[in-house]
């Protein structure tokens, strides 16, 4: 999509530190961590929202996930213990409207979130 953000790091016209890349997916640093480890996991492909994704994109979704755990073992996190986040929708808090995966870790969470 031409005016997504997310599609035009996808497409590298804007820059982002890029900690995972495949045909698929890519994977980078969110601009304003959360945590010590916060990246996000998009695919290339535009979808505004996790509810305009069919069950052909079934794969896609576990690849993303596969992705992210594969991005918390980089990242040194994956045996202390990690977070995926997929707000949907404004109420949940989304404001890019391109779907993505948060890999939070480094610290310890609150649950319920906030
Ligand atoms: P959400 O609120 O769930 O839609 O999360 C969007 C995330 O995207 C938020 O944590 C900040 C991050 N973000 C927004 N714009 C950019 C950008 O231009 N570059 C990077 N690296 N992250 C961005």
């Amino acid at each position: 999509m031409a005016d997504c953000i997310f599609c035009k790091i996808g497409r590298k016209e804007i820059p982002a530190k890029i900690v995972y890349e495949d045909r698929l997916v890519v994977a980078f640093d969110d601009i304003g961590p959360q945590a010590p480890t916060h990246c996000l996991v998009i695919p290339k492909a535009h979808y505004e929202t996790l509810n305009d994704v069919g069950a052909e994109q079934e794969g896609l979704l576990g690849h993303m996930m596969l992705v992210a755990t594969r991005v918390a073992r980089d990242k040194g996190i994956h045996d202390k213990g990690y977070r995926l986040v997929a707000n949907t929708l404004a109420e949940a808090g989304q404001s890019v409207f391109h779907i993505h995966l948060h890999l939070l870790g480094g610290r310890r969470f609150a649950w319920p979130p906030g």
